[in-house]
Parts: structure tokens; sequence; C-alpha cells
């Protein structure tokens, strides 16, 4: 048997919570964002029930809007604190169904069941107490998809929300996505759907019979990435971020060794870019920056600057590596580069601050 993978997902996060702790608004349009303000309000909306959304509202429309389309939701304005505190009570019952266990956002996780299960029963088994403990202990549903890799297990958590459990067995994968629309995928938004059905490909069907070499060519990276997916060619790992983690760093080496500053400033940035993806992810904030440097001839240096504050800003480090960089001098070609941040923290406040922005109320 192939990967087991699952990918859980809260069902209307936060309007679930309010819901939980209101059973009176069961079965009624919630909304959670900003004041609506009769229909005067500025922000958007943050989530909604699916009473809701039978009117059309969704995540980010703006707040007015909704307001035209519902006036008679119940409008709250979020409770972050609340929100955090079920969302760690979920993912502490998620994580003790395997080892392999990685939570992406505030109520997403993947769990690995590989060495858990033998068989599909078993697997359906295991979902439905998963659903259970946390409908018993949070009291809130979750939608569990499960396949062999990690991006078609959350387009099978989608497929069948709320409350949803859809198993994509390794033999039937493509049988399942050919008929969805390509938007399902991971990747494919409003804007780049467009490009897609420009050149007829409109469902996943459609991906699974353009040749690889096709999709480069019409589509770039986003067509092969797409086309991987859909062929069921992912093969990301289920992994934690360490909170014990004492850095994160990434480096370069060079096909051939180098003393172009123009190229080797491409691989920074380039490595820098990929640094910063992962600090965003899991809301790491450092105080100390790296640069490594190793010439010809295998002689590696580095160079550290420590800052005064905890930062999360990839134009700070850019700048600190260019001056930690332009210490170092010598006639010798490089042979690679690295950047690391170390003196980490994870910071809560700050992640609530920006859950307020994305919000926007
Ligand atoms: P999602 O999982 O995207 O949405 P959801 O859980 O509300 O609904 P679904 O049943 O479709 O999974 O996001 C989780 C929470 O993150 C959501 O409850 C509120 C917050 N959020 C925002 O504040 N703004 C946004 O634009 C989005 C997408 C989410
Ligand atoms: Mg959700």
């Amino acid at each position: 048997m192939d990967r087991i993978i699952l990918h859980c997902d809260l069902d209307c996060f936060f309007a679930s919570v309010e819901i939980r702790d209101n059973p009176e608004y069961k079965g009624k349009p919630v909304i959670i964002g900003a004041d609506p303000k009769k229909g005067k309000g500025r922000g958007v909306v943050s989530t909604c029930s699916y009473e809701a959304r039978v009117f059309g509202l969704h995540s980010a429309m703006p707040i007015s809007q909704a307001f035209k389309r519902c006036p008679h939701g119940i409008y709250l304005r979020p409770n972050f604190e609340k929100y955090h505190k079920a969302s760690k009570a979920v993912m502490g019952i998620i994580k003790c169904y395997s080892s392999l266990f990685q939570q992406v956002g505030i109520d997403e996780a993947y769990l690995d069941l590989t060495e858990r299960c033998s068989n599909y029963n078993e697997v359906r088994t295991i979902i439905k107490k998963i659903k259970n403990e946390i409908y018993e202990k949070v009291g809130i549903t979750i939608s569990v998809g499960c396949a062999p890799t990690k991006s078609l297990a959350k387009i099978a958590s989608d497929y069948n929300k709320p409350n949803g459990i859809t198993i994509v067995k390794s033999d039937d994968f493509k049988e399942f996505l050919k008929d969805l629309d390509i938007t399902r995928i991971p990747g494919i938004g409003k804007k780049t759907k467009v490009y897609y059905y420009k050149k007829g490909i409109r469902k996943i069907g459609d991906i699974l019979n353009t040749p690889l070499k096709k999709m480069r060519s019409k589509f770039g990276k986003n067509g092969v990435w797409v086309w991987k997916i859909a062929n069921g060619l992912d093969s990301r790992q289920v992994k934690e971020y360490n909170e014990e983690r004492k850095s994160i760093s990434k480096e370069r080496t060079f096909l051939e060794d180098s003393s172009d500053f123009e190229f080797i400033l491409r691989k920074l940035e380039d490595i820098n870019e990929r640094i910063n993806k992962t600090v965003i992810k899991h809301n790491i904030y450092y105080r100390t920056i790296t640069l490594k440097i190793r010439l010809k001839g295998f002689v590696t240096y580095t160079r550290s600057k420590t800052l005064p504050h905890h930062i999360q800003d990839k134009g700070k480090v850019m700048k600190v590596i260019l001056e930690l960089y332009n210490e170092f001098s010598s006639s010798k070609k490089i042979r690679l580069v690295g950047i690391k941040l170390s003196n980490l923290e994870k910071n809560l406040s700050l992640k609530q601050s920006n859950l307020i922005k994305y919000a926007s109320v």
C-alpha cells in the first residue's frame, strides 16, 4: 500500500467556535469579521457558517457586500484568544494519532498513518475516532481527507465539507480527480484558472490528458506543479516544525566556482526568499543572521550579526547579509553560500496581530 496521508481541516472554524458557545446560533447564518455597520462598515468577512455561504458569503468578502446579501445574519467580531485555545486543543488530539504530524495554519494539519494502518477500513476507523474525540472534547466538527500524497489529501478534505470523510485510495485517485474543476488544486486560484480555461483546461482530467512537456511550455512552472499533483507525484513528507529547533539555514553549492558578484547576489536573494517562506509559515522571529561562504578548496567562513530585537523581516536579513559579505574579502572563487537565522522565537502575540490584519477588523 502507498502512503496514507490525512489532511484535517476544521469546518468554518471561527464561526463553529462561536456557535459552540452560543447554541442559539445553530442553523443560522453566522458571520465573523468586521462590524457591518448596517452595510456601511469597512473591513472583510473572516469566515461564515455554511448557512451564510448559501447567500454567496465567503472569507475575504467586503463586510458591506456580505450585509447586503444577508442582512438578517448574525454578525460577530472575532475572539482570537478563544480560537487559539480551540486550535491548540484540536491539534493536541490529532497529533496523538501519529508521530508524523504537521500543523499548517490555525485550523489545518497533516497526519501520516502509513505505519499505523494496513488497510483502508482501519484508516476509516481512525478518522472516525479523531472526529469523535474532537467533537466530544472541543465541540466542533472537522473534515478529513485521506490520500497517498499531501496535495491529494488536501483536495480530499475539501471535497466533502462540512463534517466529511473522503478516502481516496491509491488505485483510484485519477478516477476521483478527473471530473473535478481545476480550482480544486491548491495553487490554481481565481486568477490562474483563467489561463487554463483559455487553453481548454477546465477539469483535472484535462490535465491528466496533457503531456508534461505541453504543460510546461503552455503554463510554465505552475503547469508542471499542477501536472505533478494530478498525477500523484508529490513526495513532500509530513513533518513537524520542531519547537526545539535552534536555527534555520539554507545553502547553495554552485555548479562552477564563481567570483561574479551579481550571480552570488542572486543566489543569496534566492536563499533568503526560501528561508523567509519557512519563517512566515511557522511564525518564527530571529535575532542572529549568519552568512556562510565556502571558498574553492573547501575553506569555510562564517560571519554573524546579532540584532537588538527579534525580527521577521526579509529585507533586513538581506541588508545584514550584504554588510557581512562586504566585510569579507578574498581573491579566491566562491563554491558555496548560505544563510542561517538563529536565536529563534515563536511569537504568539505578533501572530495574533497578523490575524487581526488578516481579518481587517
Ligand atoms: P479556512 O480553513 O480557510 O476556512 P474555514 O475553516 O472558516 O472554512 P472551511 O470549512 O471552508 O474550512 O480558514 C480557517 C480560519 O482562518 C477561518 O475560520 C477564519 C480565518 N480566515 C480569515 O480570517 N480570513 C480568511 O480570508 C481566511 C481564508 C481564513
Ligand atoms: Mg477550515
